[in-house]
């Protein structure tokens, strides 16, 4: 593979292509190449008769069905990967010498993981829990890996720690209750036993925890990492993926229901986005400090459990990565992907964050059995492009064949080849840090503040978003069935703040907090912990249309047509599938009926007019449901002309409806947009389409709790 290949991304996809196999037009064989003539029926003694042993097809086949699963991984089970590209913005050579960071031009192939944490490799995609973002970068230096989450922070500052924050918010382990869930006794009483979780508790239960695609997260490092210079020269950096489309969420109600409806939902929207040519972005962005400004701040900038607020040290957006490819193989490549901190490249380097130190160990650890023996490197997906040479031999499953006698050095013979590389040939060389310490199992006094970052985080919150976040905990405490837990966990949040303290104790059956003046006041807010303000876009979003016979035709064309123009997807849903007609018998064609989808499926939903499809609808119960659930979830919801007596009938308190007005005014009531007597769609569709853009109109939460 020449290292001078401009187009890495093509050299990552050649790689692959050696090793992809078609069926197509073939002959069926064993795995040894010999063709089958029958591979329904078992070598038997007579038709009637034992199998026989001599079956030697049969046992081939029946013995590797036997052996397909693999272990799943001990966190992260379900995930879905895709492949793209990492493009640099511009050179970063003042800060680091890694060289898929130098030039503009280069094309770094890349494959990334999501996933969620806790859940087995079946469970639901969308269940509240934190999200994993692993990124192999197949950089000319080597793979680089960016073993990330959509959260900054995480649960403990010392990786031994890890065993039992897994043991604890995995499902309890004598009747292997609940999935996928952190609401269980175990895991709230590892909280507030362990307080150093507080500010990740914060994430998890605010929106971050149920994101409405893997295309709307971000992504963060977590650790402080060093980027190092062709000098030598370092700098602490955090490592952000910053997504173009914006961070946004499910409700806590939709996702439950899609977990159900769709327990696919994320990778079926990643997959779908991908294969539409709709290629997801992220940006990526490094916070940087400078190596003498380590003891400015008020937290310890090696502490796992802090950020560093963006508006202190902002993030400096240093290129892009597309995900333009979907994986030609589930198993081969998303569960054989095997991410390891330990896949560094000359130019980036680590610190002394206890977290990451750990997680060095763990991730090599973990592959052996889960990949069957030291030679995972060698499957396809997990293969560097570089050039591999060492000395390392044998073991399970081992594909190369190593030329020559020698695997030892230093030798003679081969001229004490494999020669290792000085610095300046690319060898990687460890940032010589001066360490000086006596051994001690102890923490540092600099980790001990566990409330000022998650009282920041609270504070930070948009009025909805810490409605929500109260509700979350509503949820996740009052799972809870030991009334003692539920009381530590008021007491634990106390030091956050008194009226989420109290909130939680109303809620969930305690008593209010007995602690008084422990409330931390927060010396800054940070607004980049909302996602208030983040990007708002139509595109890719998806919209559903509600119709039945007799619809009017026009209303629904000028509809779609603007949609499709805005790049946004649209679904006809019927009672059954096949065609509606029109009042003038046009057809459409309905791609769902309301047994293969739901409201939540869903970014918003339009009823055209007509008088004999209001009608009918009137009668249709999960019509009525899909409107329901599309107000209550705060989605766009569009009527014209008979459409709106459906909306009045179904929604009769909670709105103010054109259902008053006439004359062709439009009337948007927080994303509820009616018209009546209208000939001309044009104004309500762009309205329709901003207001979808919006993605949720919250402060109809609001106005739904004062009149429920
Ligand atoms: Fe992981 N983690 N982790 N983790 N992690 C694994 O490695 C571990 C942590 C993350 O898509 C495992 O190959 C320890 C933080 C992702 O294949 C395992 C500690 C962050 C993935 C492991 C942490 C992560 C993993 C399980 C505490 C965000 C999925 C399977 C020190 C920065 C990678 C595997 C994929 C997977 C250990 C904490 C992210 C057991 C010991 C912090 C995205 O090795």
């Amino acid at each position: 593979m020449a290292n001078n290949d401009k187009n890495m991304k093509d050299a990552k996809d050649n790689q692959l292509n050696e090793y992809r196999n078609s069926s197509q037009g073939e002959k069926l064989t064993t795995n040894q190449g010999v063709r089958v003539s029958n591979t329904s029926e078992s070598l038997k003694a007579g038709e009637r008769g034992p199998t026989i042993m001599e079956d030697f097809h049969f046992r081939e086949k029946m013995t590797h069905f036997d052996h397909e699963r693999i272990p799943e991984r001990v966190v992260h089970a379900r995930g879905f990967g895709a492949h793209g590209y990492f493009q640099v913005y511009e050179s970063m050579k003042d800060y680091t010498k890694a060289k898929f960071l130098q030039d503009p031009s280069v094309k770094t192939p890349v494959f990334v993981r999501f996933s969620t944490v806790v859940g087995s490799r079946g469970s639901a995609d969308t269940v509240r829990d934190v999200r994993g973002f692993a990124t192999k970068f197949y950089t000319e230096d080597g793979n680089f890996d960016l073993v990330a989450n959509n959260m900054p922070v995480f649960f403990i500052q010392d990786a031994i720690k890890f065993p039992d924050v897994v043991h604890a918010i995995k499902p309890e382990p004598d009747n292997e209750i609940p999935q996928a869930s952190a609401a269980h006794d175990t895991f709230w009483d590892w909280v507030v036993n362990n307080r150093e979780s507080a500010h990740m508790i914060m994430w998890l239960l605010s929106d971050r925890g149920i994101p409405r695609s893997y295309r709307m997260m971000e992504g963060f490092g977590v650790h402080t990492f060093r980027f190092v210079n062709d000098q030598g020269k370092a700098h602490f950096i955090k490592f952000h993926w910053k997504p173009l489309l914006g961070v946004h969420s499910l409700t806590w109600d939709e996702s439950q229901k899609l977990a159900g409806k769709n327990p696919d939902y994320h990778r079926q929207d990643l997959w779908d986005a991908i294969n539409n040519g709709e290629y997801p972005e992220f940006e990526l962005g490094v916070q940087i400090i400078e190596e003498d400004q380590e003891f400015n701040f008020d937290f310890d900038i090696l502490d796992p459990t802090k950020i560093w607020p963006e508006e202190q040290v902002p993030v400096k957006k240093i290129g892009k990565m597309t995900l333009n490819r979907n994986q030609d193989n589930f198993f081969a490549e998303t569960e054989q992907a095997a991410f390891h901190m330990g896949n560094i490249v000359p130019g980036i380097d680590f610190t002394n964050d206890p977290l990451l130190q750990g997680r060095l160990f763990s991730y090599l650890d973990t592959q052996l059995i889960r990949l069957g023996g030291p030679n995972f490197h060698e499957i396809p997906i997990n293969r560097s492009i570089a050039p591999v040479h060492n000395n390392q031999r044998d073991g399970f499953h081992r594909t190369t064949i190593d030329l020559g006698k020698v695997a030892y050095r230093a030798n003679g013979i081969d001229n004490n080849d494999p020669a290792t590389a000085s610095g300046q040939e690319g060898g990687f060389e460890h940032y010589q840090e001066k360490v000086d310490g006596v051994k001690i199992r102890q923490r540092s006094e600099s980790f001990k503040d566990h409330y000022s970052q998650a009282a920041m985080f609270y504070h930070s919150l948009s009025d909805h978003e810490k409605r929500h976040f109260i509700k979350a905990f509503h949820f996740e405490v009052g799972s809870v069935k030991d009334p003692k837990i539920k009381q530590q966990v008021v007491e634990m949040f106390s030091n956050v703040s008194h009226e989420l303290a109290n909130a939680i104790a109303q809620s969930v059956g305690v008593q209010p907090p007995q602690s008084t003046n422990n409330e931390v006041k927060p010396k800054m807010t940070s607004p980049a912990i909302s996602q208030a303000k983040t990007n708002f876009k139509a595109q890719t979003r998806k919209v559903g249309i509600l119709l039945t016979d007799g619809f009017k035709f026009n209303e629904v064309q000028e509809m779609m047509t603007a949609l499709r123009n805005n790049d946004v997807h649209v679904e006809v849903i019927s009672k059954n599938l096949g065609q509606a007609h029109s009042d003038q018998n046009e057809p459409v064609e309905i791609k769902q009926n309301y047994s293969t989808t739901h409201s939540v499926m869903y970014d918003a939903l339009y009823i055209p007019g007509g008088k004999q499809h209001i009608d009918q609808l009137m009668k249709h119960k999960e019509a009525k449901d899909f409107i329901k659930d599309t107000f209550a979830h705060a989605k766009t919801l569009g009527a014209s002309n008979e459409a709106v007596n459906l909306l009045s009938q179904v929604l009769p308190a909670h709105i103010s409806l054109a259902g008053d007005q006439s004359n062709n005014e439009l009337f948007n009531d927080l994303g509820v947009l009616t018209i009546q007597q209208a000939s001309n769609l044009s104004d309500f569709s762009q309205t329709f389409i901003n207001e979808l853009a919006k993605h949720r109109h919250w402060e109809r939460e609001l106005k739904d709790e004062k009149q429920a």
